[in-house]
């Protein structure tokens, strides 16, 4: 896919709050911090579309993309960011599950988690209940950079073995780094093959 232009349509601090659903959407998530903004920006070849940041909890609203007025990313707030009240946390868990349970326009749905850290119980049960939404998955396995090739190979299959305890199937994992940009054609090609435009 060729990503000619991209336009930042606006932050939505609630759900009832997002223009209409007008074209084919992919939803980006994941733990704060585990770098779904840095993809974003790596996916469409913008250095600062999507606000990164070392702190954690940075995305606090819907993020609207679009791209080629063909089809747009929502970049999600971060799962489990501890730096604010549980009742704030809640209300946001709240409005993105309503989100993936009623935005007509979700076409797939992109679950980033950090290729350096052991599996996490938030993860599997985040993924458990995804994978029972009627939205294509993949997961993205981030900062791989950060690894060896022999590192990245033992915590793919650590990763691997504990999803095979707790979900039925077994998502695609796209090792990704925004540094060395791996994973980010068979990214495009993913969502190419969802929107059925390869
Ligand atoms: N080395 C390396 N660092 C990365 C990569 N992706 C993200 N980072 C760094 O990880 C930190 C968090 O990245 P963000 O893209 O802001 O993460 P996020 O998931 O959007 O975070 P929140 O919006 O806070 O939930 C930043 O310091 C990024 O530079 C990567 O592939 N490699
Ligand atoms: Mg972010």
């Amino acid at each position: 896919m060729n990503i000619q232009k991209t336009v930042f349509e606006g932050s939505f601090p609630t759900y009832g709050q997002l223009p209409a659903p007008s074209l084919p959407e992919f939803a980006f998530w994941g733990r704060s911090n585990v770098g779904k903004s840095s993809l974003i920006n790596m996916l469409t070849r913008q250095k600062q579309l999507a606000r990164t940041s070392r702190q954690p909890g940075r995305t606090r609203t819907f993020n609207l993309y679009r791209i080629n007025d063909q089809w747009r990313i929502t970049d999600l707030p971060g799962l489990g960011y501890a730096r604010v009240s549980i009742a704030q946390r809640r209300r946001w868990e709240q409005e993105i599950w309503r989100y993936l349970h009623q935005r007509t326009a979700l076409t797939g749905m992109l679950y980033l988690v950090d290729s350096r850290i052991p599996p996490q119980r938030i993860d599997l049960d985040t993924l458990q209940r995804l994978l029972l939404l009627p939205v294509p998955l993949t997961i993205a396995f981030t900062k791989i950079d950060k690894l060896s090739r022999n590192q990245l190979a033992q915590s793919l299959q650590r990763f691997k073995a504990a999803l095979k305890k707790t979900l039925a199937v077994i998502p695609m994992i796209i090792p990704v780094s925004v540094v060395s940009k791996e994973g980010q054609e068979e990214l495009l090609r993913w969502i190419s093959e969802q929107l059925g435009t390869e």
